[in-house]
């Protein structure tokens, strides 16, 4: 690990690498790493299938805090104690924490101190857009592992449902992505589910008046309220944001959006704004395949991140703690 840490160094002086993450950065000093990642992905997610958009989501939380470092692993550091990011409310749902620590132990046996938990993550949501039918891409890998998670620092920089469209460009400016990026990204919600919590209030009390939010279908409005979030705080139900395809990667979740059916605010808005709207309707004319390639391309952008490459950060050897 020292080792690999001062050829690096090396290299960099003499202008041969970059500080920069590299397809294949485990070629030789850990051939069989993608691989591993990948059997366990493929072997375990069909039988757990919700999972895949749980572990698409750990990564964007990741990213989107110290960069994608790991942080959100933690679970106690000497500076935070134990409010480490995952104990933030916008984390209060984000799940596979014991996925990726089974995916860390094989990795150990195999090659001891050299993958990081940041490109396990990276590669874990990779291989599970693979398994709900998304697009495949080479994820670029060299990330290292933060040794800081401050709780507050997740709920300041992670999205929240209920932001408008000005808010959410400049969180994602912040992070280097651009107003395409958010709409390719957002497209991610074409899986999994949420909770009654990020969006009841379109359905009960948009404005404090006991009304709906006008810009939500009022049919779809009328069936969540009737089956799904029975009381304004109800705080168990969970609600596909795809319905009828919520464990497979495709367009629809725009086709939705185009009928007033985005279940949060921050879905609804890509709508409401010129740029955004206009990106939409490009990805609905174009082919499946036009949008698995530019969300690949987004997806490996947001995987850039404020990463840590070279000697900064360190290969943890359990994704929970910092090495001591
Ligand atoms: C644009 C700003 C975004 C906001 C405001 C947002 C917000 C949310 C919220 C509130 C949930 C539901 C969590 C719950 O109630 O359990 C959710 C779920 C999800 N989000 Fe986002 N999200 C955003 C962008 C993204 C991005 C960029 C990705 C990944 C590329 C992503 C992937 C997911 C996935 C896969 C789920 C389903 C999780 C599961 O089934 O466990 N989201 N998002
Ligand atoms: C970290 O916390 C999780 C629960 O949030 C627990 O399951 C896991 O065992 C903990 N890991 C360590 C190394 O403390
Ligand atoms: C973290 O939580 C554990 C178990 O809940 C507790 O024993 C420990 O004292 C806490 N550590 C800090 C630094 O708060
Ligand atoms: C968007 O939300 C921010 C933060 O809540 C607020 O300051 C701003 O006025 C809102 N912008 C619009 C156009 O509603
Ligand atoms: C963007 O970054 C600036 C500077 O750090 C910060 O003040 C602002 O709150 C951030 N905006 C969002 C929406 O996260
Ligand atoms: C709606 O929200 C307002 C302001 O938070 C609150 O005073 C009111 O009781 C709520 N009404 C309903 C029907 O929940
Ligand atoms: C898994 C986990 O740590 N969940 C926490 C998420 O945040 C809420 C509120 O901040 C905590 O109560 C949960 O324990």
């Amino acid at each position: 690990m020292k080792g690999l840490c001062s050829i690096f160094v090396f290299l960099m002086i003499f202008g041969s690498v970059r500080g920069d993450l590299q397809v294949g950065f485990y070629a030789s000093s850990c051939p069989k790493a993608e691989k591993i990642v990948q059997d366990y992905v493929y072997k375990h997610i069909p039988n757990a299938p919700s999972l895949a958009a749980a572990l698409i989501r750990m990564h964007f939380h990741d990213c989107f805090v110290r960069g994608c470092d790991a942080s959100i692993l933690l679970n106690v550091t000497s500076s935070s104690g134990n409010q480490t990011e995952k104990t933030a409310p916008p984390n209060l749902s984000v799940r596979g924490f014991g996925f990726i620590d089974g995916l860390k132990s094989l990795l150990e046996a195999e090659c001891p101190g050299i993958v990081s938990c940041a490109d396990i993550i990276a590669l874990a949501a990779r291989d599970s857009i693979v398994v709900t039918g998304g697009p495949s891409w080479k994820v670029p890998t060299g990330r290292r592992d933060g040794l800081i998670s401050v709780a507050s620092e997740a709920l300041a920089e992670i999205p929240a449902p209920f932001d408008n469209i000005t808010t959410l460009i400049e969180n994602f400016a912040n992070k280097s992505l651009d107003v395409k990026d958010l709409v390719l990204l957002s497209g991610a919600h074409t899986i999994g589910i949420a909770q009654c919590a990020a969006f009841s209030n379109r359905l009960y009390n948009f404005t404090g008046v006991g009304d709906r939010d006008p810009t939500l279908d009022s049919e779809y409005a009328d069936n969540l309220r009737s089956r799904k979030c029975t009381t304004p705080s109800d705080t168990t139900t969970i609600v596909e944001m795809d319905p009828g395809s919520r464990n497979t990667f495709d367009l629809s979740y725009y086709t939705l959006l185009l009928k007033r059916r985005g279940l949060f605010e921050s879905d609804s808005a890509l709508t409401r704004n010129s740029n955004t709207l206009a990106l939409i309707n490009q990805l609905l004319q174009g082919s499946v395949q036009n949008f698995f390639n530019e969300f690949a391309l987004s997806m490996e952008k947001m995987g850039r991140v404020e990463v840590k490459t070279g000697c900064s950060g360190e290969i943890r050897r359990n994704c929970a703690v910092v090495n001591s």
